[in-house]
C-alpha cells in the first residue's frame, strides 16, 4: 500500500469532532526534505477530514509548519509523521487552557476607569465601535469616518480617516485590520498606532503634523467584522468570513483569497471546507467588495499595509506565485521594508524578517497586498505580526501594549521614508 493511500484510509476512519477545544494541541514540524514538504501538503489538502488546523502552512525546506491538533486526529498524526520521518515537537500543549488563561485575564483587564486601560485587554466588536466613536469626537478637527457599507451579516464598515485639511493633490495611506478574524493582535494594534497618531498630532509632533500636511491616513480596524464578532461568540480560532457556500454546508471564504487580482491561482482552496477558499468569484464577498469599491477612489494612494499574525515578518508583493516577475520598484520596497523592521527593532528588539511574499511565506492568490499594488499602490504590505509560535493567535493580552508600541515605532520609520521618496 503506497503511504498516501495508507493516510487515505486513516482519513475515513478518523471521525472529526466539533466543538470547544479541550485536549487541542499545536504541534510543529520541520520539514528537512523536499519529500517532507509534499507530504505536509498533502496532509494539509485532507486537513478537513481530520479537523487539522494549519496555523502555518507548509512551505519550503526548513521552515516550520504548525498544525493544530484535535484530540482524535493525535494517533493520526503521530502515525502520518512518523511515517514521512519529518521531525516534530509540542508547540503549545493546551490550546483550550490558553483560550481559558485569555478569557480570566480579560475579566480582569476589561474596565476602562483610565483611557490608557483601553488597550489592556482584547475588545470587542461594540467596544471597538463605542471607543471608535469617542476617539471622533475627541479628534473632530482631524477624525472623520468614511462609511464603506456593510459585512454579510450587516455589520457597517466604517474607516477612519485621519486629514486636518483638504488640500488638494494630497497622498493616501490605507492600514487595515482583523481581516483574519482570530489574529486578534491586529485590530489591537492598529488602534494603538491609530490612537498614538492621533495624540501625537493633538500634541503637536511635528512630524506627525507635517505628514498629516501632505497624506491623509485611512484605517479600518476590523475587515472582517463577522468572523471576528465569531471568534467572541462561538469560535476563538475562526479565520474566514461567515458567509454560506452554495452546495456545502461549511461557512465563509477566507477573505485574503477573495481580491481580484490573480483570484483563483497558487495557495488559495476550491473547497468551502478549506480555511483558504477562494470564494465564489473575485470579490464575492461584501467585506472585500466594500473595500475594492473604495480604494482605487484615492487618487493617490502611496501606500497600503494589512496587519495580520503571526510570524514577524514584512511581506510584499508579488504573492500569488514565486514564478511571479519582480516589482518594478523592488529595491525601494525592500529598503522600506527595512526601515519598519530596524524601527520595530529600535524598540524592544524584537526580530521581524523581511521579503517576498510568495518566497519567504508561501505563494497565496487573491490577497489584499496583491490587490493594491496593482491598483498603484507604490508601497503595499502584510505584516505579520507577533509572536512566532510560543502563542500563535491566542498571544496574551498584555502583549498589546508592547506590541503597539514597537509597531507604531516601525510605522512613523515609513512615514518619514515615504515622505522623503514621494
Ligand atoms: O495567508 C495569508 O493570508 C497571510 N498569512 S496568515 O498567516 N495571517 O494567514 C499572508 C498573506 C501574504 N500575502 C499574499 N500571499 N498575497
Ligand atoms: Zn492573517
Amino acid at each position: 500500500m503506497t503511504r498516501s493511500w495508507a493516510v487515505f484510509v486513516l482519513c475515513l476512519l478518523s471521525v472529526a469532532q466539533g466543538g470547544q477545544y479541550s485536549n487541542y494541541q499545536v504541534i510543529r514540524v520541520v520539514p528537512s526534505t523536499k519529500e517532507h514538504v509534499l507530504q505536509l501538503h498533502a496532509l494539509e489538502l485532507r486537513q478537513t477530514c481530520h479537523q487539522l488546523d494549519f496555523w502555518m502552512s507548509a512551505r519550503t525546506v526548513g521552515k516550520a509548519v504548525d498544525i493544530m491538533v484535535p484530540p482524535t486526529a493525535k494517533s493520526y498524526i503521530n502515525l502520518a509523521l512518523d511515517t514521512i520521518k519529518a521531525p516534530y515537537h509540542v508547540l503549545i500543549n493546551d490550546v483550550d487552557g490558553l483560550i481559558q488563561n485569555q478569557r480570566e485575564s480579560r475579566a480582569l483587564n476589561v474596565k476602562t476607569d483610565d483611557e490608557d486601560d483601553f488597550f489592556k485587554a482584547y475588545r470587542t466588536i461594540a467596544e471597538i465601535e463605542a471607543w471608535t466613536a469617542d476617539l471622533v469626537n475627541k479628534y473632530a478637527d482631524v477624525l472623520s469616518e468614511v462609511d464603506l457599507g456593510t459585512s454579510y451579516e450587516g455589520q457597517s464598515m466604517k474607516a477612519l480617516k485621519m486629514s486636518p485639511n483638504n488640500k488638494s493633490g494630497k497622498k493616501q495611506i490605507w492600514l487595515e485590520g482583523g481581516i483574519h478574524a482570530r489574529e486578534w493582535i491586529s485590530p489591537a494594534t492598529l488602534m494603538y498606532i491609530t490612537n498614538k497618531i492621533l495624540e501625537k498630532y493633538a500634541s503637536n509632533a511635528v512630524d506627525v503634523i507635517e505628514f498629516l500636511d501632505e497624506y491623509d491616513i485611512y484605517v479600518l480596524f476590523v475587515t472582517n467584522p463577522d468572523g471576528y464578532r465569531y471568534t467572541w461568540t462561538d469560535d476563538r480560532l475562526w479565520r474566514k468570513t461567515r458567509s454560506p457556500n452554495e452546495g456545502s454546508d461549511c461557512i465563509g471564504t477566507d477573505p485574503n483569497r477573495n481580491w481580484p487580482y490573480e483570484w483563483g491561482g497558487e495557495g488559495a482552496s476550491t473547497n468551502p471546507c478549506s480555511d483558504t477558499y477562494r470564494g465564489s468569484s473575485a470579490a464575492s464577498e461584501p467585506e472585500v467588495k466594500s473595500i475594492v469599491g473604495f480604494l482605487p477612489q484615492l487618487e493617490n494612494l502611496k501606500m497600503f499595509i494589512d496587519f495580520h499574525s503571526y510570524s514577524q515578518l514584512i511581506l510584499y508583493p508579488w504573492g500569488y506565485s514565486e514564478s511571479a516577475p519582480p516589482i518594478p520598484n523592488l529595491e525601494e520596497v525592500h529598503y522600506m521594508a527595512d526601515q519598519i523592521a530596524s524601527g520595530i527593532y529600535t524598540v524592544d528588539g524584537t526580530e521581524y524578517k523581511i521579503g517576498n511574499s510568495a518566497k519567504l511565506l508561501y505563494p497565496a492568490s487573491g490577497g489584499s497586498d496583491d490587490y493594491a499594488y496593482s491598483i498603484g499602490a507604490d508601497f503595499s504590505y502584510v505584516i505579520e505580526l507577533p509572536d512566532t509560535g510560543t502563542y500563535g493567535f491566542l498571544l496574551p493580552e498584555d502583549m498589546i501594549i508592547p506590541t503597539g508600541e514597537e509597531t507604531y515605532t516601525g510605522i512613523i520609520a515609513a512615514f518619514k521614508l515615504l515622505k522623503q521618496t514621494t
